[in-house]
């Protein structure tokens, strides 16, 4: 029996696919070859090329997408090319995608469905199946209709209301339900991690950003000493990986990687990897991730800008990261780049350059806000000593007679935590700390 629950195989992996899509002005951007990214799109879903199919457009046709010439031509063009699929790089309308399919005889599939392809390949949590599982859902319901008047086209559906129409109001029936059971698992998994990060407290946090293969699990890896997934593949990071980083001094940071973006990314998507993105909301501070040595690296900032505006995260404090610098021609745009990201750090997460200053000025950051104090309590109070061990940057810790007095930076919010735990706690302030300590009897 036909899967009801996906209209078509979108899995491309080893499939020959023509590349296809209409120019419009605003799309074209100087220097780039407008389907390269689209050519890598399909390489890293696994589907090979059989030839590229362009028309330039103010925009594309409502009803056909491509206007009637290219239409003609798109047969004969997926037959030169041995193509089994024809992959355009639109989010193309139900009536769009029928078009085309009627006039290539082949199975037709859009940028959306090939970015849900590669998220799926790429889902390994629970988490980021069920958010990919979401957003394929959200997609497919709108577009269930299509699938069985498509259907009946192939010899079904006899007369005016014919098993059609009742198939689609039970199978969007259907789909609704688990689009409502993925949402409220999906916010329980929220809530319960919520939860686990108030437990966190203060301490600075900060979220590397950026376009999909900017480097940022391997700036994560090199900065945390981490072992996050690395690949050179577009999406390869879906989770959030959350790090702590020592700065030094007692000093530390919680850093996270989150998952890429890229130009026009579904909305859909966007909207489903709310968890993910999440951890990006929180932040002090977001390290966008910029990979120097790409000519394009440009556009693509701009790109994950609209996104984080879109995400309601723009105003969140950045600071960039201009990786590859090892690479060539990387090292040459380095200057120009920096004008036009500031701050920014030139590093290359291969070869270790530049990150030190990118540490130090993040020590600087999370220190800002900190207060200096010195504290006093009973050794034997755990509890004390557990949270401040954990909100609290220690650099001194010394013990007389039955009291610990801990010499640490702390922001405000959490030593009033610190101050309303049961037992007694002696506090004080900055460098005049030492003095007044030596006044204890
Ligand atoms: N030459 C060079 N390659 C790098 C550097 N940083 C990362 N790479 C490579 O770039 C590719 C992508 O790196 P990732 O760390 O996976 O990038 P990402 O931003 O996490 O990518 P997604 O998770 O897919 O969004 C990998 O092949 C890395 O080895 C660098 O500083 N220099
Ligand atoms: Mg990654």
């Amino acid at each position: 029996m036909r899967d009801r629950t996906s209209s078509k195989k979108l899995n491309i992996d080893r499939e020959r696919c023509l590349l296809c899509a209409v120019l419009t002005p605003d799309r074209a951007l100087p220097g780039e070859d407008p389907l390269e990214e689209i050519a890598r799109l399909v390489d890293t879903a696994g589907g090979d090329e059989a030839g590229r199919l362009a028309q330039r457009l103010d925009r594309p046709i409502a009803k056909t997408y491509f206007g009637k010439g290219k239409l003609s031509e798109l047969a004969a063009a997926a037959a030169a090319g041995r193509a089994e699929t024809v992959v355009v790089d639109d989010d193309l309308s139900p009536k769009q995608l029928s078009a085309l399919e009627d006039a290539c005889g082949r199975k037709v599939i859009d940028r959306n469905e090939v970015i849900l392809d590669i998220f799926q390949s790429n889902a390994r949590t629970r988490q980021a199946q069920l958010q990919v599982e979401l957003a394929q859902s959200q997609y497919e319901l709108p577009r269930l209709a299509r699938k069985w008047t498509h259907l009946e086209r192939l010899g079904g559906g006899i007369g005016t209301r014919g098993p059609g129409e009742s198939q689609i109001e039970t199978d969007r029936r259907l789909l609704r339900r688990r689009i409502q059971s993925l949402k409220s698992e999906l916010a329980g998994m929220e809530a319960r991690k919520e939860r686990e990060l108030a437990g966190r407290g203060g301490l600075f946090s900060a979220c590397l950003v950026g376009y999909t293969n900017a480097g940022k699990s391997s700036l994560l890896n090199r900065l945390a000493n981490a072992d996050a997934l690395v690949e050179d593949r577009l999406f390869a990071t879906l989770d959030t990986l959350t790090r702590r980083v020592a700065l030094g001094d007692g000093l530390e940071m919680l850093l996270s990687d989150t998952v890429g973006f890229i130009r026009r990314l579904p909305h859909h998507l966007v909207a489903s990897f709310h968890a993910t993105l999440a951890e990006a909301a929180r932040a002090d501070l977001l390290i966008q991730a910029i990979d120097a040595s790409d000519p394009m690296c440009v556009a693509q900032a701009a790109s994950v800008d609209e996104t984080l505006r879109a995400i309601g995260i723009g105003d969140i404090p950045r600071v960039h990261a201009l990786n590859k610098m090892d690479r060539p021609g990387a090292a040459g745009l380095a200057e120009a780049l920096g004008r036009k990201f500031s701050p920014a750090f030139p590093v290359s997460a291969r070869t270790g350059q530049g990150l030190a200053e990118l540490s130090a000025y993040l020590g600087e950051r999370a220190a800002a806000g900190l207060r200096q104090v010195r504290l006093r309590f009973n050794s034997g109070d755990g509890r004390r000593l557990a949270m401040a061990s954990a909100v609290a940057a220690v650099s001194d810790r010394t013990y007389d007679g039955p009291d610990v007095i801990l010499t640490a930076r702390i922001n405000p919010a959490d030593l009033e935590r610190l101050k309303r735990l049961p037992g007694r706690m002696r506090l004080e302030r900055g460098a005049a700390g030492q003095a007044a300590l030596a006044a204890i009897p």
